[in-house]
């Protein structure tokens, strides 16, 4: 397992939109380990194959938050949102492509999701809470959209601004 390194907006490859995964093969499930390991590094409670620089649709979380809980690392293969609730929701969210920026976004409180496990499985589960804003908010990674998206035009500019500050102090250090 090897941590790999997260793209940080703006980056084109954020804004792609990724091929489905044709077969679970080795590198499929290096890919998750890697990306499980990259997520818990971070540390981070989502990551979506684009942050890595793959563009194939898969993406890792684990929003287990309770004290003491043992941790629930999930891997999904060609997600897609199969029904979501007509009640929305709000949370502060962050992401590691945009490190140390949060800001409020409305997004359904629920949603059913489909998916192919690691063992080659389909799976469908629904997710409240976390688990909820954080399904949406990698899958949305999959389709080329970020969490600044939804914001006003203004403070999307005002985070693309930091960033591009923030990547030009990485590359002098
Ligand atoms: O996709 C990502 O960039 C990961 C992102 C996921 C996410 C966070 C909040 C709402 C929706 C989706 C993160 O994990 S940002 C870091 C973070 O939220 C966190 C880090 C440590 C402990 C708890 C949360
Ligand atoms: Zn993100």
């Amino acid at each position: 397992m090897s941590i790999r390194s997260i793209l940080i907006h703006p980056d084109p490859r954020l804004k792609k939109i990724t091929a489905p995964v044709a077969e679970i093969t080795d590198d499929v499930r290096r890919l998750a380990d890697d990306m499980l390991e990259t997520m818990y590094d971070a540390p981070g409670i989502g990551l979506a194959a684009p942050q890595v620089s793959v563009m194939s649709r898969m993406l890792v979380m684990d929003c287990e938050k309770e004290e003491g809980a043992s941790a629930n690392p999930m891997v999904l293969i060609n997600p897609s949102v199969i029904w979501s609730s007509e009640d929305r929701s709000v949370y502060d969210e962050g992401c590691l492509s945009i490190p140390d920026q949060y800001a409020e976004v409305e997004r359904p409180a629920a949603v059913k999701v489909s998916w192919t496990g690691l063992d080659g499985k389909e799976v469908q589960e629904t997710f409240d809470g976390l688990w909820s804003t954080c399904v949406q908010h990698e899958i949305d990674h999959l389709d080329g959209k970020l969490f600044i998206d939804y914001l006003k035009p203004l403070k999307r500019q005002m985070i693309t601004r930091k960033m591009q500050k923030l990547k030009r102090e990485m590359a002098r250090s």
